[in-house]
C-alpha cells in the first residue's frame, strides 16, 4: 500500500515553512508545480517550480479567483492510478498525475476575526484551494494532502521513512484531516453568513420548518428569537388567527400553547372550561356551567397570579364571558371561536390579544416533542396519557364518592399539565391550589396548600378553599409526608400514580387520615 510522491503542487496562503518543506521535496527529486504568491516564494528561495498556469495552460485570472480550477489539475489528483480507463484519461489528455498536494486556505476565519467588512470577507472564501483538497482527499488511494503547516515535519518523516513513498494508513490520516478542515472552513462561512445577513434581515437560521414570525426577543431582551411553524394544521397557537393586540412575544407563544393544550384536555361537549396560564404553568383551571363561570371559578384559584395571564377557553368567547376577563390585564385570550359580541368587548382592549382557533387540539395525538441539551436534543412521544375511571385502583378502605372522583380525574388531567413536581388541589371542578415545580413533592404540597389559604384569606373565607378537596400529584408520593400535608389542608382523597418502595406506609396514613386513595399506574412528569 506504499506509494510514490513524484510530483507535488503547492498552493498555500500561509508561506510559514514553504521554502523549507519545498527544498526537502525537491531533494528527493519530486517535481515542483505552485500558484503565483507560493510559486513566487519556492523561486525566490532558488528552487525550481512549475507553474500552474503553465501545467493549466491558462492564466490565473479574475483576481486569482480563477487558478487551479482545471482538469489538468484536478484529473492529476483524482484518476486512479490503477484504472486503465483512469490512465488513458491522462495519457490522452495529457494529465500529469499530482501524488501530493499542500493547500492551507485563504484566511477566511483570520479575515472575519479582524472585524473586515463583508466584500473583504467574501474574497476571502477559498474556492479552488477546498475543490483540490476535497479531490486529493477522494483519492487518497494514491494522493496525500497536506492541509496544515504543522503536519510538514510528519509528512517528511513519512516520505524518509518509506523511500520517498507513503503509505495507506498515513494518507487516510491526511485525508480525514483534509475533510475535517473543509467542513470547519465552510461551517465559518455560514457562520459567519448568518451573522451578517441577521443584521438586515434578522433569525433567517438553518432551523427545520418555516419562518413564521421574528421575534422581538427570545425569553429574555437581551436573546434573540424567531418562531417557526411545521407546517401542522393542529388547532394551536402556531395555526390561530389573531385579531387585535400586538405581536405575540416568545413568552406568550409559550404560554399561550400550554394553556390551549391545557384546556384542549376537555372536549366542547364536556361543557365549558377555562384555563388560566402563567409562566407555563396553569394558575387556574375550572370547568362551569358557562364558560363566564368557567372563568370566574378558574380566577378564584390564584387571582394574583392570573394577572397578566394567558387564558384559554375550549368554547367560543361570548360577550358575558368577555365582559368578565375584561376586568383585570390579560395578555392572550385563546378561544375556538369568538362572537361578534365578545370582540366589541374586546375591541376596546388595546393591550388584549384575542386569538381564535379552528376547533381545539387533539389531547390523545401522537406527536413527538424536543428538547435541546448542549450537543444535542431529546425526543421523545408527547405525553398523551389519558385516563378513565376504569383504569383506577382503589387502594383505601374508603372509596371515593362520585363528587370526589370526577375531581379527581380533573385534577390528573391539570396535573399532566403542570411542572413536576406537581400537586393540584380540586374542588367542585376547579383547581383551588397549585403547587408547581418545586424539587421535593413535600414543598409543592405546602405550596399549593398555602396558596389556597391566601386565597381564603383574601376572599374573607373562614376555610381554605382545599377544604373538601381532592388532590392530584404527578408522581407517586415517597413519603407519607406529603399525603399528610393534604390531608391537613383538608383534602379528603388523592389520585397518583403509586409504585413508591413505600407505597403500603402511604396508603396507611391515608387510611388513618380516612381518605380515599386511588391509583393511576401512569406518571406524569413534565420538565
Ligand atoms: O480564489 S480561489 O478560490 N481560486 C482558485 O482556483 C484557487 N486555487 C488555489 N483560490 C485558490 N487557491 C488558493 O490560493 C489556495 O487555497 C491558497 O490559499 C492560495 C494560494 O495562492 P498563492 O500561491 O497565489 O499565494
Amino acid at each position: 500500500d506504499l506509494a510514490p510522491v513524484r510530483r507535488a503542487l503547492l498552493s498555500v496562503s500561509d508561506k510559514t515553512g514553504l521554502v523549507e518543506l519545498g527544498q526537502a521535496l525537491a531533494e528527493r527529486g519530486i517535481e515542483l508545480l505552485s500558484t503565483g504568491g507560493s510559486a513566487k516564494t519556492l523561486r525566490n528561495a532558488g528552487l525550481e517550480v512549475r507553474d500552474v498556469a503553465d501545467v493549466t495552460s491558462f492564466p490565473e485570472m479574475m483576481d486569482g479567483r480563477v487558478k487551479t480550477l482545471h482538469p489538468m489539475v484536478h484529473g492529476g489528483l483524482l484518476a486512479l492510478r490503477d484504472n486503465d480507463d483512469h490512465v488513458k484519461a491522462m495519457t490522452d489528455h495529457g494529465i500529469g498525475a499530482i501524488d501530493l498536494l499542500v493547500v492551507n486556505l485563504y484566511p477566511f476565519e483570520e479575515t472575519v476575526a479582524k472585524g473586515a467588512d463583508y466584500d473583504t470577507c467574501i474574497e476571502n472564501i477559498d474556492i479552488g484551494g477546498p475543490a483540490m483538497i476535497r479531490a486529493a482527499a477522494k483519492n487518497h488511494a494514491f494522493v496525500n494532502v497536506v492541509v496544515d503547516v504543522e503536519d510538514y515535519p510528519a509528512l517528511l518523516d513519512e516520505l524518509a521513512a518509506n523511500d520517498g513513498q507513503t503509505s495507506y494508513a498515513f494518507r487516510q490520516k491526511l485525508a480525514l484531516t483534509a475533510y475535517a478542515r473543509t467542513g470547519a472552513y465552510d461551517a465559518a462561512v455560514s457562520t459567519w453568513m448568518a451573522k451578517a445577513l441577521e443584521e438586515t434581515a434578522p433569525r433567517r437560521r438553518a432551523v427545520a420548518g418555516q419562518l413564521a414570525q421574528t421575534l422581538r426577543y427570545g425569553e429574555n431582551p437581551h436573546q434573540s428569537a424567531a418562531f417557526y411553524t411545521d407546517g401542522s394544521a393542529r388547532p394551536g397557537v402556531a395555526t390561530a388567527t389573531q385579531h387585535q393586540g400586538k405581536e405575540l412575544s416568545y413568552n406568550n407563544i409559550n404560554d399561550t400553547d400550554a394553556a390551549f393544550e391545557l384546556v384542549s384536555e376537555f372536549a366542547t361537549a364536556e361543557g365549558p372550561a377555562c384555563a388560566i396560564i402563567k409562566h407555563a404553568n396553569p394558575c387556574g383551571v375550572a370547568q362551569g356551567a358557562t364558560l363566564q363561570e368557567a372563568y370566574s371559578k378558574a380566577f378564584d384559584c390564584d387571582r394574583t397570579s392570573a394577572f397578566g395571564g394567558i387564558i384559554a377557553l375550549n368554547q367560543p368567547l361570548d360577550g358575558p364571558t368577555a365582559e368578565e376577563i375584561s376586568k383585570i390585564f390579560t395578555e392572550v385570550v385563546i378561544a375556538p371561536g369568538a362572537d361578534e359580541d365578545a370582540k366589541a368587548i374586546f375591541a376596546a382592549k388595546k393591550n388584549l390579544r384575542l386569538l381564535t382557533t379552528e376547533g381545539l387540539a387533539n389531547p390523545a395525538e401522537a406527536a413527538l416533542t424536543l428538547k435541546q441539551v448542549s450537543g444535542g436534543f431529546l425526543v421523545q412521544d408527547k405525553d398523551n396519557g389519558r385516563l378513565t375511571q376504569d383504569d383506577l385502583k382503589v387502594v383505601t378502605k374508603r372509596a371515593p364518592t362520585e363528587a370526589e372522583m370526577a375531581d379527581m380525574l380533573f385534577a390528573w388531567k391539570v396535573a399532566k399539565h403542570v411542572k413536576s413536581n406537581a400537586i393540584v388541589y380540586v374542588k367542585d371542578g376547579a383547581t383551588v391550589g397549585v403547587g408547581a415545580g418545586q424539587m421535593s413533592r413535600v414543598d409543592s404540597c405546602r405550596i399549593a396548600a398555602r396558596k389556597a389559604q391566601d386565597m381564603a384569606d383574601a376572599l374573607g373565607l373562614s376555610a381554605p378553599l382545599t377544604q373538601g378537596s381532592v388532590v392530584a400529584s404527578d408522581a407517586f408520593f415517597p413519603f407519607a409526608d406529603g399525603l399528610l400535608t393534604a390531608a391537613e389542608a383538608g383534602a379528603t382523597a388523592v389520585i397518583h400514580p403509586g409504585g413508591s418502595m413505600r407505597d403500603d406506609e402511604v396508603i396507611a396514613a391515608a387510611d388513618d387520615a380516612g381518605l380515599a386513595m386511588v391509583l393511576t399506574g401512569m406518571r406524569h412528569f413534565r420538565h
